[in-house]
Formats: structure tokens, sequence, C-alpha cells
């Protein structure tokens, strides 16, 4: 063997150890780089699907309108029937693309293959795609990949990898193979998933994430095949949270779900524009552009990047409405954008009556989606001086500030001395701190300028072993009359205060249980009262989980200071096992 040959030899070793080696923390945070400066994309979900539109036979089909497949059970051969009908000739990607960057998305993630195991991309591992199967011979990857290239947009793709109900071997579908003794998971995963996801990463160019779903019955073995494939063949492209075993390189949220997750690692929540996902032409059930500011808002105040999806029609089109309320978020961005892009979890723990706040690098942003009547604007606890204070949409005219700080108790205060009148912006006006230093804040809980004291459920001490936090930082499983939870809080302004406890119903208003005995014990005193359903609460955060709202009685508080709040049930009803879904303790000036 000459010494070239060998040379070349040990160079071939190299480099197959370096491209099979696992990818490293440096690794992930480099891939993350784009992300989190993106904050903000897009999701659809398009596939034969869309054709029954949530209709099978004439009737209509409940629930979300992807899932029709399995909903109805329909066999194979007929779903496979739709392939023939399916030509969405009105598809233009340049279109599709200029909406999601007129709205300021920056990434936009497609179905290539959802659960009906239909791939909406030219593969050669399986014939059931849309190139192959379908009058319309087009790819849309390829037309959407050089869409997104000319428009400076992150094209990336999700793929269900566990679920699919058009192969016998997949997870799902139980109508037509409902033999599970005769199914082997691994040889679909090698024979399908293994070389699609091969597919999406080598024929559209840089793909920015691979958004997996459901990971269900994945083993360790499989997700890291996954993660690690989709990271040799395009090392700077993500894997989201879902591809299951915590080999993701950011955690994905519930469906829909604007978690608590702030101090964590990096996430992302999906949500959707009305209930589906898939085009279902009858589900009108659109969210505001004002629920949708504050959502990505809200979501990007935890540290969340938000993925918002369209369900475009089997001709291609996405929904009018669907555009207009994208185009809405569109003009709030073009002024505000700068709070989001690049922007993270803003200091405090907690929300405010008056809406969120997000971190710019030496900036504050204060998120205002109700703006003050009266015309000063008042934080508290904000220990870091601040430069200059002015409105995103009116920058240039600096707003005139004060900032106090008082000892013993010590307690800190800014005051916004002119803001204008009214709003300007209905949803959303953002406020810009410039920090003269790192920010610094008071992290205890403190009763809010207006004398409003809110004590969330997350920021409870919780003596309990069953009833724990879920990831929208709500107590849950509280079924134990022993367990019980306390906050600190520090009252500035005494007075008299009516409490009710926010309350949750399961996911998409699924059983709620109250009639639970509790007692309130603050200040000295103690209320007895009954959680009970004295209203619902208009939830925009978690528009799938109501909130119920209990009434328990008035309190006075006659000194400023630090004080306890117990919550501790007499008793729990929970015949259903939800027993006591806890969101917060709320004490409203009287
Ligand atoms: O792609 C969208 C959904 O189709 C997918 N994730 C988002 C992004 C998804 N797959 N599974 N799930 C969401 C959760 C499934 C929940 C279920 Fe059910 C509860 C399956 C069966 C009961 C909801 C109700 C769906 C079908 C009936």
């Amino acid at each position: 063997m000459t010494r070239s040959r060998n040379f070349s030899l040990i160079l071939l070793l190299i480099v197959a150890l370096c491209s099979g080696a696992p990818s490293t923390d440096a690794d992930r945070e480099r891939r993350l780089e784009w992300w989190r400066d993106a904050r903000f994309g897009m999701f659809i979900h398009w596939g034969l699907y869309a054709l029954p539109a949530g209709y099978w036979n004439g009737r209509e089909v409940p629930g979300i309108g992807e899932w029709i497949m399995n909903h109805a059970q329909i066999p194979v051969k007929e779903y496979e029937k739709l392939a023939a009908k399916f030509n969405p000739i009105r598809f233009d990607a340049d279109q599709w693309v200029a909406v999601a960057k007129n709205a300021g998305m920056k990434y936009i993630v497609i179905t290539a293959k959802h659960h009906d195991g239909f791939a909406m991309f030219n593969s050669k591992a399986s014939k059931y795609n849309i190139v192959d199967a379908t009058p319309f011979h087009r790819d849309p990857m390829k037309e959407l990949a050089a869409a997104c290239q000319r428009q400076g947009i992150r094209l990336c793709f999700y793929y269900s990898q566990t679920q699919d109900w058009h192969e016998p071997d997949g997870i799902g579908n139980n109508w037509d193979f409902p033999d599970e003794s005769k199914k082997d998971f691994n040889r679909y995963f090698q024979a399908k998933v293994i070389p699609q996801v091969r597919e999406l990463l080598t024929q559209y160019g840089p793909v920015g994430l691979i958004w997996f779903d459901t990971p269900r019955n994945m083993t360790r073995e499989q997700s890291s095949q996954l993660a690690d494939l989709v990271h040799t063949l395009q090392p700077a492209c993500l894997v989201n949270g879902r591809v299951g075993n915590g080999m993701g390189d950011y955690d994905s949220a519930g469906d829909n779900q604007i978690s608590f997750a702030k101090g964590t690692r990096e996430w992302e929540t999906p949500v959707t524009l009305n209930d589906t996902w898939g085009f279902k032409r009858d589900d009108n059930h659109w969210k505001s552009s004002e629920v949708l500011i504050h959502q990505l808002a809200m979501t990007l105040s935890q540290g969340g990047n938000y993925l918002l999806n369209v369900g475009p029609t089997a001709e291609g089109i996405i929904p009018r409405v669907s555009v207009e309320r994208l185009a809405e978020v569109g003009q709030w961005m073009k002024v505000n954008s700068e709070s989001i892009y690049g922007s993270t979890a803003g200091p405090y723990p907690y929300d405010f009556p008056w809406g969120v706040m997000t971190s710019g690098k030496s900036k504050l942003f204060l998120h205002v989606f109700h703006w003050p009547k009266e015309n000063t604007f008042t934080l508290y606890g904000l220990k870091t001086k601040i430069g200059r204070a002015e409105l995103l949409s009116n920058r240039g005219w600096p707003i005139q500030f004060k900032q106090q700080r008082t000892k013993d108790p010590e307690h800190y205060t800014l005051t916004l001395l002119i803001v204008p009148q009214p709003a300007p912006d209905a949803a959303d006006s953002v406020i810009a701190l410039t920090l003269t230093g790192k920010p610094e804040v008071v992290t205890e809980l403190q009763q809010q300028p207006g004398r409003k004291v809110t004590l969330p459920a997350h920021l409870a001490e919780i003596h309990g072993s069953t009833a724990k936090l879920d990831t929208r930082g709500v107590v849950e499983h509280w079924t134990k009359k022993d367990e019980w939870v306390e906050w600190k809080f520090q009252v500035s302004q005494p007075g008299t205060f009516a409490i009710r406890v926010i309350t949750s119903e399961q996911k998409y208003g699924n059983g709620w249980e109250g009639g639970h005995h509790v007692t309130v014990g603050v200040g000295g005193k103690t209320l007895d009262a009954v959680i009970k359903n004295d209203g619902k609460l208009d939830n925009p955060g978690n528009p799938y989980w109501p909130y119920v709202i209990s009434k328990v009685g008035t309190v006075t508080l006659d000194k400023a200071g630090e004080y306890q709040l117990s919550l501790k049930p007499q008793s729990i009803e929970s015949p259903k096992g939800y027993g006591l879904t806890l969101v917060s303790l709320e004490m409203e000036p009287m």
C-alpha cells in the first residue's frame, strides 16, 4: 500500500467518524441561532384531507380535519382514491411564502407527510406521493424551497414518524390492520421513515428544521437514529422535541398550549388559526388578530417561539380569513417587531394585569394589552435605571419618566408621566425601556399599581406529592385534602379586597370539578368557601382550557408589608380524578 493511499484511507476514516459523531452542545447552539432570532413561524397543514374538508359520505366528521381518515375509519383503499382527485392547480408557492413574510414570520413548517401516510413531496421510498399518485404531478416542496430561497424564509418539514395509517406496520390504523401481533413498527420505520427523511434533507437544499410529531412508541434507538440522520445530512438542521426521548434540539409545548416554561430549555408552541389544522370547510372559529398578537407576545414573554398554522384548501388556496388575520398581525409586526425578533423572556417571573414583558439586548419591552385609562403608567420592582422610554409606534418622542426607590419596605416605582390616549394599538401597544445596566428586578410577588394582587399557581409553594404543576403552570391532580398551597407577597397599598380563585377545565372543555370546601388564610384571617362556578374567564393564552372563576369572599389588609396566603382544602370532590385544577388566586381591590 502506498503512502498516499494510506493517507487517504485515514482521511476517509476521519471523515466517517466525524460525520457519524453525535452532535455536541456547541452544534446545538449554532443550530439554534437563527431560530432564536426568528421567534415566529408559519405552520402549514396540507394534504389529501383538504379534499373531504371535514365531510365524508355527506356527513360532517367531528374533530380536527387532518384526522378524518382515522375518525371516520376510512379504509386505505377508499382514502387512496382521494389522490386521483387531488389537483391543487391554484397553488402558488411564492404567494404562500409572501403571506408568511408579510405576517412577519421567518420560517415555514409544512406537512411533508401527516398521519395519513401520504407524502406531499417526490418520494422514491413510497409511490403514495403527490408526484406519482395525483394528476398534479408537481412537487410543491421543490417550488416552496425555491420561493423560500427567493424571499429569505427558512423552509422546514413536518414529518409524522410513528403514525402512518396507510402502512400495515405503522401506528394508528386498527380498522384495516387490526392484528397488532402482525405489526413490526421497526420494519416500517426503516423502510419508509428513514428513507423519506433522507429524501427531505437531500432534495430541497437547506432545511431549517424537521418537526416530528406524536413520538408514542419511539425507542431511544429510533429517536437517536432519526436525530443523528438529520444532523449528519444537514448539521445546521434542527430537530423538534417530538422526535421523542429527549433527543430534540428544543422542546415542543402541547398543541395550542401557551406554556409557562420560563427558564427551561428553548421551546416552541404550535397553535392553529381556527380549531382544525388541515382545511375543514365549516370551521369558522377564527382567532382574532388581537388574540394572535397576545399569544405571540405571551409565548415569547416565556421564552418560546410561536408557530401559527394555516390549512390551505385542496385547490391550493390559503383561506381568505387566514390571510386577512395574518396581514393584521403583519401590520403590528411592522411597527413592533423589535420586541419580537432576537428578543426573549422578560425578567419578571409573572405576567401583569396590563400584559406581558419581553427583553431585548439592552431594552425591556412592555406589551400593554390593556392600556391605562389615566395618563400615567406605573411599573413596580424595576431596580435598573432606565435612560429612555418610548413607544415603538412613536420613536423619537421619548416619554418623560420618574424612578423612585423607598426603603423599609424597599419599593421601586417607575412612572411614565404622559402616555397618549387612546391606546396607540388596540391589541398591544409596546413601550420600550432602554436600560443603563443589566436588568434587575424584584422577583417576589407584589401588589400591582391599581392595587390588584395576583398569585399564580406556578409561583405557589406546593405542599403535597400528588398535586403538581403541569407545563401550563397550572396545579393539576390536586385530589387529596391534606395537600395545600401558599404564597408570599408584598402589599404596598392596603385596603379591602375581593378574593377569587381561578380554576381550569380540562382541555377542550372536558371536565371541571368543583364543590371542594377550602379555607383561605391571610393576614391572620380565615375565609371558608366552596369552589364553584361563578362564571367563565376569557383566556386568550389557552383558549382550549376554559377558566372558571370561584368567588371566595372579602378580606381587609390594614397595613403595608409582607403577607402570606394559604389555600387549604377541607374536602376535594374528584369523581373523575381531576380535583382542584388551580390557575391562580386573585385579590381585587374594592
Ligand atoms: O398535526 C396536528 C395534529 O394532527 C397532531 N399535532 C398537530 C400539530 C396531533 N396528532 N395527535 N394529536 C395531535 C393528539 C391526538 C389526540 C387524540 Fe384524538 C385524542 C387522538 C385521539 C384522541 C383528538 C381527538 C384527535 C383525535 C381525537
